[in-house]
């Protein structure tokens, strides 16, 4: 039975003939890519351990972290547990399971993730994948697909090539098509004297990756652009103009990612731009603060900007949602909560906005009315239909899922010593 605040809620948002029940119906078949590397600070399984490189990083040192396949995806039940609707997981290359035989990365094949899929197959639930392009002794000097040596591009071509097939069987699997997320970390501290021959390098390895064609319903492939990482901060070889060049050149994915851009530059703004010229587009939502792309998604502005965008395009089946987040100084468990939790909230909120309404303002010049209407629906009731949204998915109501992750610590986490 709906509560009352909800009833009252939803009459202030009708009123401007928006439909409640028909957000919610939309919002459910909305899947968000959860990123598995939250759980485990990007340390993956392999054998041979490797340290964090490619200019990204995590920090914090919160107890309790996932140590290996059945404990990260035990993690991931209970985050999903928190969040509203039915999500898709996305792994990388450094979560094969190889029981304990040291297996570089290209050599790696769809049985080292037999366990992955038997556990999204019970659970309804679609993967994606990400060749793992750093923390490996031939990424070392931080250059991989556009390094000079023959050799060492080989090998990372070899490995992409292995991680498209692995998403094929995932996709041939689950019923649903694996997106393989290509990021590079490739690029210099310091000014290049030649920013074209990288480029060059990376576009040729890219082709060769692709030769390989698979069915749509299979695999998509996205490349992930950057503008600077730690060590990266002249150049970095897979700029936005590179990758939005190459994928619609080459009918592949453009990858935004919200941590990727100059500080005032929003992936919000490009969305509907990439979506007039590309069927699909996918999104790595994270959260830029200063020097880093990757704290855990807040309700902020660009959230909510890009929530809208997506809907105001009618683009909610065109746009692969994933995140890209890794927090160590919190519960990991309850930073997946709070950041997927988030990102469906946004989506909810532009769900609720009369956008046909508005853009017809727009249209006769009414700008006054836009910005009044714009501000007032900010304190619009929005909360009393959240917590409804939540109550009908059968997961926890505002803060009270924090009590499950409290538990959670210490029955699990905290034993893992
Ligand atoms: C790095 C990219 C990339 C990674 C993940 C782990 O800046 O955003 O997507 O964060 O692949
Ligand atoms: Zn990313």
């Amino acid at each position: 039975m709906a509560n009352t605040a909800f009833t009252e809620a939803k009459t202030h948002y009708e009123r401007f003939g928006v439909d409640v029940e028909e957000a919610f119906k939309t919002l459910a078949n909305v899947p968000i890519s959860v990123h598995c590397w939250q759980g485990d600070d990007i340390t993956g399984f392999e054998v041979a351990q490797n340290e964090l490189s490619g200019g990204i990083d995590v920090t914090g040192n919160y107890p309790g972290k996932a140590r290996n396949g059945d404990e990260l995806r035990a993690d991931l039940d209970q985050a999903l547990a928190l969040i509203p609707g039915k999500h898709r997981v996305n792994l990388h290359a450094i979560y094969a399971e190889t029981d304990g035989e040291d297996i570089d990365r290209d050599a790696i094949e769809p049985k080292h993730f037999e366990k992955w899929v038997a556990w999204a197959k019970e659970r309804g639930l679609g993967l994606d994948f990400n060749p793992t392009v750093f923390a490996h002794p031939k990424a070392e000097d931080g250059l991989t697909l556009s390094h000079p040596d023959p050799e060492v591009r080989e090998f990372w071509i070899n490995h992409c090539k292995a991680s498209r097939k692995i998403a094929a069987y995932f996709g041939e699997q689950l019923g649903t098509p694996s997106l393989v997320n290509i990021w590079v970390p490739d690029g210099y501290k310091d000014v290049p004297s030649d920013r074209l021959t990288p480029r060059k390098r990376l576009k040729e390895s890219l082709d060769e990756i692709f030769t390989e064609s698979y069915d749509e319903s299979l695999v998509l492939d996205a490349v992930e652009s950057k503008l600077f990482g730690i060590g990266s901060e002249a150049y970095v070889v897979g700029s936005h103009e590179f990758y939005l060049s190459y994928a619609q050149q080459n009918k592949k994915l453009c990858l935004l990612d919200s941590g990727h851009f100059h500080p005032t530059e929003t992936v919000s703004n490009k969305l509907s731009s990439l979506l007039l010229f590309n069927e699909r587009v996918a999104l790595h939502v994270s959260r830029p603060v200063r020097w880093d792309s990757d704290h855990v998604v807040t309700f902020d502005d660009e959230l909510r900007e890009i929530a809208h965008e997506i809907v105001r395009s009618d683009a909610l089946e065109r746009v692969n949602i994933g995140l890209d987040f890794f927090d160590a100084s919190i519960n990991r468990v309850a930073a997946w909560t709070i950041g997927t939790r988030n990102t469906v909230k946004a989506l909810l909120y532009a769900l609720l906005e009369p956008s046909d309404y508005l853009k017809n303002l727009q249209e006769q010049g009414n700008f006054t009315e836009r910005l009044a209407l714009l501000e007032e629906f900010k304190t619009y009731p929005f909360g009393a239909i959240w917590d409804e949204y939540c109550l009908r998915q059968q997961v926890p109501v505002k803060e009270s899922w924090l009590t499950d992750i409290q538990q959670y610590e210490e029955a699990v986490q905290s034993k893992r010593v």
